[in-house]
């Protein structure tokens, strides 16, 4: 599954922190948990890409975090589309096929179609066709009007999409969540480089979460529910359920803070103990304070963000904050 909205999950390479020793493990082996999770123990230091969060209780759990009072930006971000849709449509203009990048619960999409004069056709970009055509299915019920036309890719790469409708004007892409924050900068310039390429003559709407004071960081990662926690513990109770592994519940705790100096929210799962544990057949070691790094969530400033984008081949236009400038939602225009 790929991300960009509550109840997907992302399918990117993993997101790599500074210096080789943390460059993303490429190749096919990437995309397969048990060789990812594999890979990543033997690596040091230990990590394993985000992406594999994603399964059904991680997709569910996500969800969760999307209602907690302290992650503010499916809030805010859904406050925003809703506050300035007037504008949205105009800017983005009428008879567009609007492209989402990763299927996302519908929520967001579904308010800024129904901002939209006249949309033309809706495309899902995910590499998950089961969670695609759910999502398409539930869309296609309430806007029959609307020309619904999945694609199952991994829009981390090189893709094609279907030739555009007719009567479509231009290309407008939809990027929210700030799913472009599991990303590297480098690897964020990347992918804003290849979605301008796609959506040639048109435009790309993206939701961008800023940096702030760190303790806001540190409550919507750290949320009093446990529910980020559970989150990112899943990830061994995922590896228990499919690949055989033997982590314990309470060996490991969630460890998630800010790095002001990398400006991201890192996650770690931290071993509490010196333990050895054993995954499809093979055995690891943990150090006590050893951590599996397990996600990257990097944070901008808008103007750092308008600068990558305009790197990578789009002009910025108009962006909105809400008023204590947690989260930004930017419109841009294809170079
Ligand atoms: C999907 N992504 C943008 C979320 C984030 O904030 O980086 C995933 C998440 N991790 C912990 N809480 C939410």
């Amino acid at each position: 599954m790929q991300m960009s909205d509550p109840g997907k999950g992302p399918s990117w390479k993993a997101p790599t922190t500074d210096g080789a020793r943390d460059r993303p493990l490429d190749g096919a082996e990437d995309d397969d948990f048990r060789s990812a999770l594999l890979a990543g123990l033997a690596a040091t230091p230990k990590r394993v890409s985000c992406k594999f969060f994603y399964d059904a209780e991680g997709s569910a759990l996500f969800d969760r975090i999307c209602t907690l009072p302290e992650y503010y930006p499916t809030r805010v971000e859904l406050d925003l589309l809703e506050r300035h849709a007037g504008e949205l449509a105009m800017l983005i203009g009428p008879d567009v096929e609007l492209v989402e990048f990763g299927a996302g619960s519908g929520r967001k999409v579904r308010r800024l179609l129904d901002a939209l004069r006249r949309p033309r056709a809706y495309v899902p970009v995910d590499i998950s066709g089961e969670h695609l055509h759910q999502a398409a299915s539930r869309l296609r019920a309430d806007y029959p009007r609307l020309g619904i036309r999945p694609v199952v890719a991994d829009y981390t790469r090189a893709f094609d999409l279907p030739p555009s409708v007719s009567g479509a004007q231009r290309r407008v892409g939809f990027f929210p969540g700030s799913t472009i924050g599991n990303f590297a900068p480098e690897e964020a310039a990347g992918f804003l480089g290849m979605a301008a390429a796609l959506l040639d003559g048109g435009g790309l709407l993206i939701g961008v979460d800023l940096i702030k004071d760190p303790a806001l960081l540190h409550a919507a990662y750290n949320d009093s529910q446990g529910v980020t926690a559970a989150f990112n513990k899943n990830l061994l109770a995922r590896a228990n359920r499919e690949l055989g592994a033997d982590f314990a519940d309470d060996g490991f705790a969630h460890y998630a803070f800010y790095q002001p100096l990398a400006r991201r929210v890192e996650m770690h799962l931290v071993s509490l103990v010196a333990q050895r544990v054993r995954v499809a057949g093979r055995e690891f070691r943990f150090a006590t304070g050893e951590t599996l790094h397990t996600e990257n969530s990097y944070k901008y400033t808008v103007e750092e963000f308008r600068s990558l984008a305009a790197q990578a081949g789009f002009v910025p236009r108009k962006y909105w904050t809400d008023a204590a400038r947690l989260f930004s939602l930017h419109w841009l225009e294809v170079a």
